[in-house]
């Protein structure tokens, strides 16, 4: 009863084509008044509408006269009208309801946050706000009218018509409830204009308290950029006279995309270069580009159901890389994505919570929000795009926007507009949504020397291990993307793509003048673990060598792996790491956002990935300490090297937030970390003091801390940011992450205790304990200490901010791969939250998948 299911889908019995709502916003006792439009799709169906138990009924009407009580039948979540009641031809059904904005703390519906009325009601959060058809397929164009005292007054489409305490929206374009948006509050604006390229003139306003204006700047120069680049690389033009964002406090997550109202955590608005970092920088552009490209791809063209979800996100975010890629450096990005990728999805792919990018089964679609929706999603497409070509994928889009414009559409409609436009069968293709886990890609090596030039062989097999509910798994299409390198590190074949479509397939290159180097998988060309027997001397070339940016980097991450792996299971290693990367920085021509990415070793957690996808039991303390030996040998052995290129590094004038400013500073502050491993925190204190920026300010805070240093550092951040929210959530989270791992949870448990630990603040919550979880030799404890105190808090914010809770509660996904010891305190932690009285549906579907 609990479980929904794809196979299950039925259209709704019901067309609804117009929605009218009065709000009157009063933070008690709001009402809401609704009028919908609908008709009958066949005859002697119940009218079942969705509507939480909080939404008090006040009144019903069908075309005006009240129905027979009998006919009317609220349950918890629903409210039925019977067949009997119901004319057989369009009417109108008037409710009148009552909700409390205040007592809403899950922050899902309509809530107060900082006395300003804001909603959040995808997945299922119109429902809190009145009865409704709340699913995706249900689309109707909206009519809104806020009744208020608060100055600014929004809701989704076009204004028409504002007087004192009022104010009228009007959205054209149909769309499900969960785009539905309204604020109120005492707010701001930082406005400009955007001229479409057919010539009309769109107002842009970003929203935030008074006295964040000059904060918002950022957000409004990468929207006008959005705008322009989603019209010249996809033809997609906006299509309302205003565009408003909205930056909100107390956010679950961190942006939606509401139809021409979209409301954003403040921390993805917000940003000066006292209080934001690059990274801050970063990911407001590409968020502020997120959510504006849902304008098409999530709002123009929706999901039929929430099975669907990658649909929209993973072309989304697909679209966003793109954006991020043509702004900034596309090696980079890639890069960038691709550690993300491993470092969350491949961790989620081999555990409990493992799922295909198309789920068919969920319990709460919320907790499907997840890295495999969104980021594999995102893969899955860049696989599309590789096997099709960039004109092939042009043309299948341009075919899905003309015919699915105004749709709630499936991914079977997707994958058949590039079948319809190029031609190809994607019937084996279709796995990458259905199936779940990562593959294990094997490649060996065969060279046959000839007179006529040598024949390289490259033999693959593929593997996915099973995940819950799919034990076996049948072969994916793979492109490969390889190239060939000379002996004297010329490249002898330029890229392509070898489509590997069986268990096992070999591809053979001939008239060889001499053996090859092959570099592999380029540019990361399917979300796959590649294996191949490669010596380290050859990953050194291939890092010295390679011409495609990221299987350069990929050769110097494996070469750092192979070093960590073995020196955690207690075997020597290293050395031909730390030589090359010291070839590596020493080399001025690299760019220094490339050095970055290859000196930052990588973390913890994915050397724990690593091992155990290779069956060995990860040790959390020996993989910290063969992490901090191998960064010491290299700020030993390169001690001069990196001096020197820390001073050269320095970026002088004022602080810019672009990509070639902030690879500098990415250089300097990983140089910056190693260096502290040996000057005893000397420079790091310096650049504290002077640095006027936040990036710099905290990569100093954070190599003290790690150091166990810095408590000067951190009173001197708190005295001067204690009223700037967001710099103290960043004050929160860098403590239990970079404290030595033995005093993570008590670094933690005794910040918890703070009355500043405003804990029912998302960002806040998040900042603590997923700043302990992101600790992973600290969650991790052998005492038990890191699984407790997350516990201790799962179970507090469960009853508040289900939500919040269950998507926090991830952080034990990996529980299963760790010692007995271990093992056994998480599962306790485990059973401790699933038999909390009252647990929610969010956070017992979550612990019952971990647990299985
Ligand atoms: N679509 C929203 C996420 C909604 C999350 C609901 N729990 C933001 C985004 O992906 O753009
Ligand atoms: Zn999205």
């Amino acid at each position: 009863q609990t479980a929904h299911n794809l196979a299950d889908y039925r259209p709704y019995p019901f067309v609804l084509t117009a929605t009218r709502m009065t709000f009157d916003l009063q933070p008690k006792a709001t009402r809401v008044r609704t009028a919908l439009s609908l008709a009958p799709r066949e005859a002697g169906m119940d009218l079942v509408l969705d509507g939480g138990k909080e939404v008090e009924l006040l009144s019903l009407t069908i075309d005006g006269k009240a129905p027979d009580p009998a006919h009317v039948l609220r349950r918890d979540e629903t409210l039925t009208i019977a067949a009997a009641a119901l004319p057989p031809h369009p009417f109108l059904l008037e409710t009148d309801v009552r909700i409390d904005p205040s007592a809403n703390t899950a922050f899902e519906g309509l809530y107060i946050s900082n006395g300003m009325f804001c909603t959040q009601c995808e997945a299922e959060g119109f429902r809190h706000i009145t009865f409704y058809p709340d699913r995706p397929d249900v689309m109707a164009t909206f009519h809104v009218t806020l009744d208020s005292d608060l100055p600014v007054l929004l809701s989704n489409g076009n204004p028409v018509g504002q007087s004192q305490g009022r104010a009228e929206w009007h959205d054209p374009w149909p769309k499900p409830a969960y785009l539905f948006a309204l604020v109120a509050g005492d707010l701001v604006a930082v406005s400009d204009s955007f001229t479409t390229r057919s010539g009309r003139r769109v107002a842009l306003n970003v929203w935030v308290r008074p006295g964040d204006q000059d904060r918002a700047g950022f957000a409004m120069e990468s929207l006008i950029k959005s705008m322009k680049w989603d019209e010249d690389v996809y033809g997609r033009e906006y299509d309302l006279d205003v565009f408003n964002i909205v930056a909100v406090d107390d956010f679950n997550m961190g942006a939606m995309e509401n139809k021409g109202l979209n409301i954003f955590n403040s921390k993805l608005v917000l940003a000066s270069p006292e209080t934001a970092t690059d990274t801050d920088y970063e990911r407001i552009e590409a968020v502020i580009a997120h959510e504006y490209f849902h304008n098409w791809t999530g709002n123009r063209i929706t999901c039929r159901d929430w099975f669907q979800l990658c649909l929209k996100e993973g072309l989304t975010v697909f679209r966003d890389q793109q954006f991020t890629s043509d702004m900034r450096s596309a090696a980079v990005k890639r890069i960038e994505d691709v550690q993300a990728l491993r470092s969350r999805q491949f961790r989620e792919d081999q555990g409990p919570l493992a799922h295909p990018p198309r789920p068919d089964q969920y319990e709460e679609i919320n907790n499907f929000y997840t890295a495999t929706v969104y980021e594999k999603g995102a893969e899955v497409i860049g696989m599309l795009k590789r096997l099709v070509g960039d004109d092939g994928y042009r043309r299948a889009l341009d075919l899905y926007f003309d015919r699915h414009d105004g749709d709630a559409a499936t991914i079977e409609d997707w994958l058949k507009v590039f079948e319809d436009a190029t031609g190809r069968d994607l019937a084996q293709f279709k796995r990458w949504y259905t199936d779940a886990g990562t593959p294990r890609l094997t490649m060996a090596e065969d060279w046959q020397e000839a007179e006529a030039g040598g024949t390289l062989t490259l033999a693959f097999t593929q593997e996915t291990p099973p995940t819950p509910g799919q034990p076996e798994k049948l072969p994916r299409v793979i492109p490969i993307a390889v190239g060939l390198i000379g002996p004297n590190g010329d490249e002898l074949a330029p890229t392509q793509v070898l489509e590997m479509t069986g268990a096992s397939q070999s591809f053979t290159f001939d008239r060889l003048g001499a053996r090859p180097v092959v570099s592999a998988l380029r540019g990361f060309s399917a979300p796959v673990m590649l294996s191949r027997q490669l010596d380290d001397a050859t990953r050194a070339f291939l890092l010295a060598h390679d011409t495609d940016p990221f299987a350069r980097w990929e050769a110097g991450r494996e070469l750092a792996l192979s070093a960590l792996t073995a020196a955690s299971q207690g075997k020597a290693a290293g050395g031909d790491y730390v030589d090359a990367i010291g070839r590596l920085i020493a080399d001025g021509t690299a760019d220094p956002a490339f050095r970055a990415l290859c000196l930052n070793l990588p973390g913890e957690e994915e050397i724990a990935t690593r091992l155990s996808s290779g069956g060995i039991t990860p040790d959390p303390d020996a993989i910290h300490a063969a992490r901090e030996a191998l960064a010491r040998q290299i700020a030993e052995t390169h001690l001069d090297l990196l001096s020197d290129l820390y001073d050269a590094m320095a970026v002088d004038g004022p602080y810019r937030p672009d990509a070639s400013d902030a690879a500098r500073r990415s250089l300097r502050n990983a140089v910056l970390a190693l260096l502290t491993r040996i000057d005893g925190g000397e420079r790091a204190e310096i650049l504290f003091g002077i640095a006027g920026n936040m990036t710099e300010r905290m990569a100093a805070l954070t190599a003290l801390l790690r150091r166990g240093r810095g408590q000067a550092e951190l009173a001197a951040l708190r005295d001067q940011f204690a009223d700037n929210r967001l710099v103290m959530d960043k004050w929160f989270a860098v403590q239990p992450m970079a404290a030595p791992p033995a005093q993570a949870a008590q670094v933690a448990r005794s910040l918890s205790q703070r009355k500043d630990f405003d804990w029912k603040n998302p960002n806040r919550f998040r900042a603590l304990i997923g700043g302990l979880s992101a600790n992973h030799a600290g969650f991790h404890a052998a005492d038990g200490s890191g699984y407790d105190f997350t516990a201790d808090w799962l179970l507090r914010m469960d009853p508040v901010n289900p939500q919040i809770a269950a998507r926090m509660s991830t952080a034990f996904e990996t529980w299963t791969r760790y010692d007995a010891g271990r093992r056994a305190k998480a599962l306790a932690a485990l059973e401790r939250i699933a038999a909390a009285e009252g647990l929610s549906k969010n956070t017992r579907e979550m612990v019952s998948r971990m647990i299985a």
